[in-house]
């Protein structure tokens, strides 16, 4: 008898544990490690300085005295004061630009600040960034233009021994960096060592990325690259600001290279793309990149700023905003007051979170583990899953009272892949279902904005996705305004 009852406990115990519902298998392409930190970055500032702050132009021929840049006060302090204030995450430096000079003393050019009046010689922007980024706690990057309008060997096969080697001093001698930024503008006329003429290249093979790329690997393994179409980082397509409502995280790059015809494609990404290669949103707080005295007066406010924000951050993008510095070396007050002015606006909007706590149900869950609660318990390791056959479900919190609402932010957990490709939301009012929004892809984080609504639930439906939908958060929020 005694036996029969072990067994048979045994028997029970089996059973159990071969019901222990498994996690989703991942789907598709999947974020690297150091894509996975990248996009928690969210936003970070772009700095545009070089010699053409002080010439007044947004490409230097590459013929510019080294005097003419002089910072009398230039203060990365106050870059990086003002950066973290804005709730910025990082600083991207334009350590070279098309022109050719180099913010740190290059071994390898005369065409630097070595050669200036600022700091007698002796200074070194990308240093003293470096500092004041480490006694802020932001990451740095580096933009580095393979465009080169001074270079006498620019277009010759010689050119890439000395960008190699730029870029090695760059990723060894300024501690950790969090992307390297490669732009796709290339070639053209310009002074080039004297010659000035025009050279072209063929950017399909002058500048044997892979092998470039192979050097940011072996020295800045953390470090993303950005470029057109990536590797890592691509970009979204335009520099006004926009993210693309459908935004995946996929792209065929194989086909792609930096400075190709691809803007219409780099938007959207590829649904069934082969790799992960999100996108970033780069753009000016002014029109030109560099800093123009004309411009002081437009800059963007911290209303358009906002907006920027719902079409990049709120699109599945990241958002790297241009903040040039002026001919003093520091950001002009008209900038920094719009920036902080944002902060505010945009803390304002996310204050009054709705969701978190409230009952979750979900029209379809995977196993205990996986329920619907798990959109808003505020940890985002933990996710509402279906089973696998289930690509269509929705998950309702109840607000548990009539309660205004006008703006949602849902996130999938990218770890297993971008799976959602259409959602809605819905919210109860009354005893009438009012349609919210329609959306596409999700991804890392997407945020809608609707009209204010008294809703006492409110469902999102996943209502067609690739394999069943794997969402981290959902949150729900009642932002000043209608
Ligand atoms: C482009 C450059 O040509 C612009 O000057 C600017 O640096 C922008 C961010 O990238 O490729």
């Amino acid at each position: 008898m005694r036996s029969v009852l072990l067994l048979s406990t045994a028997f029970v115990l089996w059973i159990s544990a071969c019901t222990v519902v498994k996690p989703p298998e991942p789907y598709g392409p999947l974020p690297s490690e150091r894509q996975l930190a990248w996009h928690e970055l969210e936003y970070y500032m772009f700095v545009h300085f070089t010699v053409n702050t002080f010439t007044d132009k947004e490409w230097g021929y590459g013929d510019e005295e080294p005097s003419v840049f002089n910072p009398a006060e230039l203060d990365c302090r106050q870059w990086a004061r003002v950066a973290k204030e804005a709730g910025m995450k990082g600083i991207i430096i334009t350590a070279k630009h098309h022109d050719g000079f180099c913010l740190w003393p290059s071994a390898f050019t005369e065409h630097s600040v070595k050669n200036s009046n600022w700091r007698n010689g002796q200074g070194d922007v990308l240093k003293e960034l470096r500092e004041a980024c480490n006694e802020y706690g932001l990451k740095m990057g580096i933009y580095l233009s393979p465009w080169d309008r001074n270079s006498a060997v620019y277009g010759t096969p010689e050119y890439l021994t000395y960008y190699r080697n730029q870029l090695r001093e760059l990723l060894t001698q300024y501690g950790e960096i969090f992307e390297v930024w490669f732009d796709g503008a290339n070639g053209g006329d310009g002074y080039y060592g004297g010659a000035r003429e025009t050279r072209r290249i063929d950017n399909k093979t002058y500048y044997d990325w892979a092998n470039t790329h192979a050097i940011v690997r072996e020295l800045q393994p953390q470090a993303v690259m950005f470029s057109d179409a990536g590797p890592d980082v691509r970009w979204v397509g335009n520099e006004r600001g926009m993210g693309s409502l459908t935004n995946w995280c996929l792209l065929n790059k194989d086909e792609m290279y930096p400075g190709g015809d691809f803007a219409s494609i780099l938007g959207e990404g590829h649904e069934n793309g082969k790799y992960w290669v999100p996108a970033e949103v780069d753009v000016s707080i002014r029109r030109g990149w560099f800093y123009h005295p004309s411009q002081d007066s437009i800059v963007r406010s911290p209303e358009n700023l906002l907006e920027l924000y719902y079409s990049s951050v709120g699109r599945n993008s990241n958002l790297l905003l241009n903040v040039p510095p002026d001919r003093r070396g520091l950001l002009h007050e008209n900038d920094v007051k719009s920036l902080l002015a944002f902060r505010e606006l945009r803390e304002k909007e996310f204050e009054r979170e709705l969701a978190k706590g409230k009952r979750a149900t979900a029209s379809s869950v995977r196993g205990k583990k996986f329920t619907a609660g798990n959109v808003n318990d505020g940890n985002p390791e933990t996710y509402w899953a279906t089973p696998d056959d289930v690509t269509s479900a929705n998950v309702t919190i109840d607000l548990g009272e009539e309660t205004e609402v006008n703006r949602i932010m849902l996130q999938e957990y990218i770890k297993l892949g971008q799976r959602v490709k259409e959602f809605k939301v819905e919210a109860l009012s009354g005893d009438q279902w009012i349609n919210l929004v329609d959306g596409t892809t999700i991804g890392y984080k997407v945020i809608r904005r609707f009209p204010v609504v008294k809703a006492s639930k409110v469902r999102v439906t996943i209502t067609s996705s690739k394999a069943c939908p794997v969402i981290s958060n959902i949150e729900l929020y009642r932002a000043p305004g209608e």
